[in-house]
């Protein structure tokens, strides 16, 4: 399924009239609309791999059609999004979900899409069939030293797959810990996993990053081994400066300040990376910007604030992810309204009127520090996210015309209506 460029430009006609008006309105309110344009046109966040099927509950899945069978068909998928939005040029694989049978091939149609290849992730939570030993009682933190080897060599495989794409990092996630008191001695898992990790390390190719992602809880619900910020650091820092912790946004307790967390872990030169989802209760995977747009606009006001301070480019200096699952949402229609929340929440962060948020700060000025950050929240930005992505070719509305060319009918004719993606 292929969406003509002259289609895109037929529907950003019809709409250009109602755009044009909301964005002289909107650039005529907000002091630097230029600049903002020009970071949004930049800013590429990655789309997952195992996030254009449907997903599921540990109670059932419902798979919508017209899934993707392939690393190939996938790559479709997340180029047909970047042709709409211009703003989805990666993709972050999943291993053994997407081993590339053949690298070069796999690279070049990337490259024919305009996407390249995001943070590698390998998969220790699973046991895959042809597997010697099982990951029942953790990975890197296991007791028995086999277990372990064969959870290292799972790792180093998967950066060998992604030097040969061309990605530069590598996303660890464990979901090792306990579900019982007294099953695990904490420090021996917390130093296996460290001396796992440290293997692991030793193999990155000089220019890549590795990613420790923490989670609080699930599979595991008495302990987590790599359960929260501050265990991710420790790691972290033991490992190197080629270390660094990474964010999912539903890896928290309920009300956890993840803004804070955000600058803290800048300030140490220690965030690597980010995967966006929305959530409710938990690790829920929802849309993003569906539940707490608030909350992601905080995020990005201390991103934006962080990163300039260490002088770091937007759209270069951390890895920018979904990690999201869809559960009763077409995904490609998911991963569109994710993507545009993220823009808008950059676009408001951006607008931040900085210097008054200091003053407010210096003098203890409470309700003007409010006032300056919900002055930039409540101002509707969605015409300069439009205009960034109209100036880079992309669709005035992603999702109108995602629906008006009937993708997803186009996309159950091609490949079947009981199609399943692997993934999550
Ligand atoms: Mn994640």
């Amino acid at each position: 399924m292929e969406i003509e460029k002259y289609k895109i430009e037929e529907h950003n006609q019809a709409a250009s009239a109602a755009h044009k008006r909301a964005f002289d309105y909107i650039s005529g309110e907000v002091k630097n609309a230029q600049a903002i344009i020009d970071k949004l046109a930049a800013f590429q966040v990655a789309i997952p791999s195992w996030a254009l099927g449907t997903g599921g509950t540990r109670f059932g899945r419902f798979p919508g059609g017209g899934e993707p069978r392939s690393l190939e068909e996938k790559i479709e998928d997340i180029g047909l999004l970047h042709k709409l939005n211009q703003s989805s040029g990666a993709i972050s694989l999943h291993i053994p979900w997407d081993i590339p049978k053949n690298a070069s091939h796999i690279k070049a149609l990337a490259a024919q899409h305009g996407i390249r290849f995001d943070a590698m992730n390998s998969n220790t939570f699973q046991d895959q069939p042809d597997q010697q030993h099982s990951y029942k009682f953790g990975s890197l933190q296991h007791v028995k030293k086999e277990v372990r080897q064969q959870a290292i060599d799972h790792n180093i495989e998967v950066i060998n797959y992604g030097r040969e794409l061309g990605s530069d990092s590598l996303t660890v996630w464990l979901s090792d810990g306990s579900c019982f008191p007294g099953q695990l001695n904490f420090r021996q898992a917390f130093q296996h996993t460290l001396s796992g990790l440290q293997e692991i390390y030793a193999a990155l190719p000089s220019d890549w990053k590795m990613f420790v992602e923490y989670k609080a809880f699930e599979p595991n619900f008495y302990s987590t081994t790599v359960g929260d910020w501050g265990q991710s650091l420790l790691y972290a820092s033991k490992l190197g400066p080629k270390a660094y912790t990474l964010v999912d946004l539903g890896h928290h307790h309920p009300n956890v300040n993840i803004e804070q967390i955000v600058s803290l872990l800048l300030m140490e030169g220690k965030l690597g990376g980010f995967h966006f989802n929305d959530s409710k209760y938990g690790d829920d995977d929802l849309t993003v910007g569906a539940i707490k747009p608030y909350q992601l606009f905080l995020i990005f006001n201390e991103l934006v604030e962080g990163m300039d301070a260490r002088g770091m480019d937007h759209a270069t200096g951390l890895g920018w992810m979904i990690d999201a699952s869809h559960n009763v949402k077409d995904p490609l229609e998911d991963l569109l309204q994710s993507v545009e929340a993220i823009m808008i929440s950059y676009a408001q962060a951006l607008m931040v009127d900085r210097k008054k948020l200091q003053e407010a700060q210096e003098s203890n000025d409470v309700a003007a520090a409010q006032e300056v950050l919900q002055q930039a929240f409540r101002t509707d930005v969605r015409a300069l996210v439009a205009e960034a992505r109209l100036r880079a070719g992309g669709a005035l509305n992603p999702l109108g015309v995602y629906r008006a060319e009937k993708v997803r009918e186009h996309l159950i004719k091609e490949r079947g209506l009981k199609t399943v993606a692997t993934g999550l």
